[in-house]
């Protein structure tokens, strides 16, 4: 099995290269972003709850989190590969609690300079109609990232299983290194 994190800040390109590993290595792919707009678009009691988060830049509570991605890991066919999750754990809690359900192979920490991850985000905003890609919202879930989410990459550095990757440039240079350390890793 193989069994990727994509981690890095808000905007650093996690669900870009994931579709990318994806599809080259036959995994599947959890995003939590996406479950969560999802759960949000069926305009239901929990998405409504998780707007309230997601729209002001906070991470959704642990619990709530937890639960939702361990329903879709053990959802996961018997003839599963491995699986890629781009978003997810944020936060050390969740990184504690994932590991009592997953072996994890290598989480990749993809790491942009400050400036661009706000330009690609403001980009993206006049596009994606999403709630949270605003100059406020952006900077709120920047404060997050570094406050909540950067401690879960020295939590993997600690097990031996952290690549740190340049997440600027182009597209396919930033492929290249990836796969590069998931041979290394494999
Ligand atoms: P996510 O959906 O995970 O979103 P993200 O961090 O904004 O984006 P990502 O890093 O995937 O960037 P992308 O590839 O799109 O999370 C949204 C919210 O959900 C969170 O803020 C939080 O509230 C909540 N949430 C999610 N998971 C949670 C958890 N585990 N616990 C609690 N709450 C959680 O790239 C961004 C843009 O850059 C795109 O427009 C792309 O085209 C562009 N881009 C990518 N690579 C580029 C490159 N090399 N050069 C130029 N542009 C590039």
């Amino acid at each position: 099995m193989l069994n990727l994190i994509f981690c890095g800040a808000p905007g650093s390109g996690k669900g870009t290269q994931s579709d990318f590993i994806v599809a080259k290595y036959g995994l599947a792919h959890i995003s939590t972003g996406d479950v969560l707009r999802a759960e949000i678009a069926s305009g239901s009691d929990l998405g409504k709850k998780v707007n309230e988060y997601t729209s002001q830049g906070n991470l959704v509570p642990d619990a709530l989190i937890i639960d939702i991605l361990a329903a879709q890991v053990k959802a996961l066919g018997a003839d599963c590969k491995g699986v890629i999750l781009d978003g997810f754990p944020r936060t050390v809690a969740q990184a504690e609690a994932l590991e009592k359900i997953m072996n994890t192979t290598l989480l990749v920490d993809l790491q942009v300079d400050r400036d661009e991850l706000i330009q690609r985000l403001l980009n993206r905003g006049k596009t994606s109609g999403r709630a949270d890609d605003n100059l406020e919202t952006i900077t709120r879930r920047l404060e997050v990232y570094e406050q909540q989410t950067k401690p879960v990459a020295d939590f993997y550095a600690k097990l031996g299983k952290c690549a740190t990757i340049n997440g600027m440039g182009s597209l396919e240079e930033i492929t290249a290194r990836i796969v590069a350390a998931i041979e290394a890793a494999k």
